[in-house]
């Protein structure tokens, strides 16, 4: 049997659990490896071991052992995984249908994304020191991308592209769904109806509540930010989650 491909990355980076829920969803076996965010120590992004195989020091990684093919940027990593295992329903084979999911994907970064960088981060990553200026920024392009969400995208489907769940979707909600009351709290989703219907359709997807074990241990940060040693504890027990989910799959 091959080696399991490796998961470089933490339970809380958003990119990271897209990929690890596409992987449980798809149900294949995979090991993490733990790589913290902007640490230069030994397990660091930015130790010189991990910027030899990702020189942007960004997590998510994927490394496959047997070939040594290593693969950065979440997206890149399940279009990969996508087109290698052949799974044509969260990546359709149709050309139009996967194009609409790859127009998701890339209009995701500087928009969707921003919900991190002006909500989650500031709260969790004191040590990036994102000034205000940025985190109002990044709320306001946020709000936009909700409205062009809430009455373009998922105006008239269940899901991003279509009727189906597709990696649209598991990008997406990784950094929508942080921000619901049930987890962090850090933004009033109310005035995005279709985005409420399919935040609570995707809360039913096979992997949701394993790979947010860690925001589910986290809490709501909205008035109280979380300690250092609060989101190392959550991390763990997200991380105990996962490898007995990873034993129950393989
Ligand atoms: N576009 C990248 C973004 C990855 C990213 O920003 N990851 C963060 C953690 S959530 C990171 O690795 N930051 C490195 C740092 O803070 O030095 C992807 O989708 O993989």
């Amino acid at each position: 049997m091959a080696n399991p491909l490796i998961l470089y990355g933490v339970p809380f980076s958003q990119p990271v659990r897209a990929v690890m829920w596409l992987m449980l969803y798809k149900h294949l076996p995979f090991e993490m490896v733990l790589i913290n965010p902007g640490s230069k120590g030994d397990t660091g992004s930015r130790n010189p071991a991990y910027l030899a195989k990702n020189p942007g020091g960004t997590i998510p990684t994927i490394e496959e052992p047997d070939t040594h093919f290593v693969l950065g940027e979440a997206h890149a990593i399940m279009c990969y995984l996508s087109n290698k295992h052949g799974w044509t329903d969260v990546y359709p084979s149709d050309h139009q249908s996967r194009a609409r999911v790859d127009w998701y994907l890339h209009y995701h970064h500087r928009n969707v994304r921003d919900a991190s960088v002006g909500l989650v981060a500031p709260r969790i990553r004191k040590d990036l020191n994102i000034p205000q200026a940025t985190q109002q920024a990044a709320q306001s392009t946020l709000t936009n991308a909700l409205n062009a969400l809430d009455r373009g995208w998922l105006a008239d489907t269940q899901f991003l592209t279509g009727n189906r769940v597709t990696l649209a979707d598991f990008a997406a909600y990784v950094e929508i769904g942080q921000l619901q009351p049930c987890f962090t709290n850090v933004f009033d989703l109310s005035p995005f109806p279709n985005v409420e219907r399919w935040l609570a359709d995707m809360q039913q997807i096979d992997g949701h509540d394993v790979v947010h074990t860690v925001l589910a241990e986290l809490g709501d940060i909205s008035v109280n930010e979380p300690t250092m040693e609060t989101i190392r504890n959550a991390n763990k027990n997200a991380l105990r989650a996962l490898k007995l989910k990873l034993a129950e799959i393989s």
